[in-house]
Formats: structure tokens, sequence, C-alpha cells
């Protein structure tokens, strides 16, 4: 019976360490966002305007499917934060559809075929 409580708080201890070790590695988290891109232009666009968002360290478009992989501190910014920045340039992001006024504003090379709104 002695023995039962301290066992119990060193296995609260260890579970304690175990979470707070994983928390710290979940700070650097990597995304795979579907966008709108067309084009070379297009990846460019998106790479910078995701690249200076503050927390983000590494935004790489692939311009053949249009997935975008974003690596980004999750203590400093959010996934949908960063959909908000590509909606925001023009392009959908996932669920997030694009920006009305950004999309038209847009060279017509880089505006989705067949949208409409
Ligand atoms: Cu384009």
């Amino acid at each position: 019976m002695k023995f039962i409580i301290p066992s119990i708080l060193l296995t609260f201890v260890i579970v304690f360490s175990i979470q707070s070790e994983s928390f710290a590695q979940k700070k650097k988290e990597t995304i795979i966002i579907k966008t709108s891109a067309q084009c070379e232009m297009c990846e460019k666009r998106i790479e910078d305007a995701v690249l200076s968002v503050k927390g983000v360290s590494a935004a790489d478009l692939n311009v053949k499917t249009s997935d975008l992989k974003v690596v980004f501190n999750n203590t400093k910014i959010n996934a949908d934060a960063i959909r908000q920045v590509v909606s925001k340039l023009g392009y959908d992001a996932d669920s997030v559809k694009a920006d009305h006024d950004a999309y038209h504003k847009l060279p017509t090379c880089c505006q989705k075929p067949g949208h409409h709104h």
C-alpha cells in the first residue's frame, strides 16, 4: 500500500514529461494545401506570399498537381490562416474559396478555367 501513491505520482510525472516532449516536437508542422494554381507565375506568387508569413519556414508549390506544401511553426501560425493568405491572392486553398476581387485581378492565364462567381 505504501508504494501505491508514490508509483501513481511517478506515473503522472512520466506521462506529463512524455506529453510535454511530444508537444515541443509538434511546433513544426507540415501541411499540403490543394490550390487552384495554374502556372509558374502562380507558383512564384503563392510561394513568395506564404514564405513572407511569420512562422512559415518553407513553401513549395507543385505546378502539375497544384499542391502547396507548407512547413510552419504551429505556435505562431495555423493552417487556416495560411489558407486565408492563399485565398487573398485569388486562389482556392482546400475548402477556402479564392477571394473574389483578388481572383479577378489575376492575369487571365492564372485564373482557374471554368471558375464563375
Ligand atoms: Cu499563373
